[in-house]
């Protein structure tokens, strides 16, 4: 079995959350995976680094980290360093940002440079009025039309009241769905696309 690493990325929907359990059932595979978080600002407010026992990168140390030209660039580190992006939970405002191709920090940087041979999945999560708003739909036919792999929302009673789709796949769902996409990559280690890390 081969060694992957999994960058698990979070946005700033009420669902992160559920960072620290998605990560729990990640590490705690059968796999061998080495797990990296990259979280944006907005994410920050609903979890507490300090209990997880990952490494998380921020859109601060991207800044404080490079001093001079030959300093490394932490988005094209993370992007080599990755064999597969799962961007968990992905709200409206990251989505509508990566489906048109910007990138004004770390997350969406690495999306920016990502290396389309390497799967990259996502788990919306939004208010269910947002879900339903049709500017969602184009957004996501641009990710699905890119090969990125959607890990559809669930239906549920939501943080904010409303019910409807828009909650987050459960953790187990997103986890299974990782494992499956690094299947031929843990079987075959050297079918990885990547650069040697
Ligand atoms: C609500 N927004 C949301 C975002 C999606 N919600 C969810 C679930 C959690 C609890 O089970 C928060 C994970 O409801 O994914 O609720 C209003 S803007």
């Amino acid at each position: 079995m081969g060694e992957s690493n999994v960058l698990v990325a979070c946005t700033g929907s009420v669902a992160s959350i559920k960072i620290p359990k998605l990560i729990e059932h990640i590490t705690n595979s059968d796999a061998k995976i080495e797990v990296k978080l990259v979280t944006t600002q907005n994410a920050q407010h609903f979890f507490n680094p300090g209990e997880l026992t990952v490494k998380v990168h921020t859109d601060a140390e991207e800044w404080e980290s490079w001093k001079r030209i030959g300093d490394p660039v932490l988005h094209i580190e993370l992007r080599r360093w990755a064999d597969l992006m799962v961007i968990a939970p992905l709200d409206a405002n990251t989505m509508a940002k990566i489906s048109n191709g910007i990138c004004d920090n770390l997350l969406t940087c690495i999306v920016r440079a990502w290396d389309m041979k390497s799967p990259l999945l996502f788990a919306p999560a939004m208010n269910t009025h947002m879900w339903e708003h049709p500017l969602t739909a184009q957004h996501l036919s641009t990710l699905r039309g890119l090969g990125y792999r959607e890990i559809p929302c669930i239906k549920k009673t939501l943080a904010c009241g409303d019910t409807g789709f828009g909650a987050m796949a459960e953790v187990e769902t997103i986890a299974a769905q990782v494992m499956a996409a690094l299947l031929p990559q843990q079987q075959h280690p050297s079918s990885s696309q990547h650069e040697s890390k």
